[in-house]
C-alpha cells in the first residue's frame, strides 16, 4: 500500500514537471548548455598580474559548475568573488540552471597570474573554462584598453 503511494506521487511530480519544463520533448537526460559572452582582459597595468571578465550563460535545464580557468598567457589563473569589497579566491563557481555566471569589474573576476608577457591592447589571450559536468570551453578574450568600461564600449 506505502508503495503504490510513493508511485503514484512519483508519477504526479513528473507530470508536473513535464508542465512547467521548457525543455522541448524532455525526453535527454537534463543538460546544461553554456556558451559565453562579454569577454575582455584590460591591458594590464601591473607586468606579472592582470584581470578578467566575461559572461558565461546556461540555456539549459540542470546546473553546472565553472571549476577551473588556465590560459597560454599565465602561469595560473585563480576565480575571486568580491563581496563588500573584499575579494576571496574560489575554488568553484556555480552556473545555475536557466542563468547566468557574471564575472564583472568590481564583482567577480579572474585573475591571471605569473603572466609569461605582458598583453596588450588590441590583442587576444586564449582562456579554457573547465566545468564539473560540460566539456571544457576556450574563449580567444580580447585586451581592451586599461580603462575600458563595458557599458560605454570605451
Ligand atoms: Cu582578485
Amino acid at each position: 500500500m506505502r508503495r503504490r503511494t510513493a508511485a503514484l506521487t512519483a508519477g504526479a511530480l513528473t507530470g508536473a514537471l513535464a508542465l512547467t519544463g521548457c525543455s522541448g520533448s524532455g525526453a535527454g537526460p537534463e543538460k546544461a548548455e553554456l556558451s559565453v559572452s562579454a569577454s575582455y582582459m584590460p591591458q594590464p597595468v601591473s607586468a606579472d598580474m592582470a584581470a578578467g571578465f566575461l559572461t558565461i550563460t546556461n540555456k539549459g535545464t540542470s546546473e553546472d559548475e565553472l571549476t577551473s580557468v588556465t590560459s597560454d598567457v599565465a602561469g595560473e589563473v585563480t576565480m575571486h568573488s568580491t563581496t563588500g569589497g573584499a575579494m576571496a579566491e574560489q575554488s568553484s563557481f556555480a552556473i545555475p540552471a536557466h542563468g547566468k555566471l557574471v564575472f564583472r569589474s568590481g564583482g567577480n573576476h579572474l585573475m591571471f597570474e605569473k603572466l609569461k608577457h605582458t598583453p596588450k591592447q588590441g590583442q587576444t589571450v586564449t582562456v579554457k573554462l573547465d566545468f564539473a559536468k560540460s566539456g571544457p570551453l576556450t574563449v580567444e578574450m580580447p585586451v581592451k584598453s586599461t580603462t575600458y568600461n563595458p557599458s560605454t564600449g570605451h
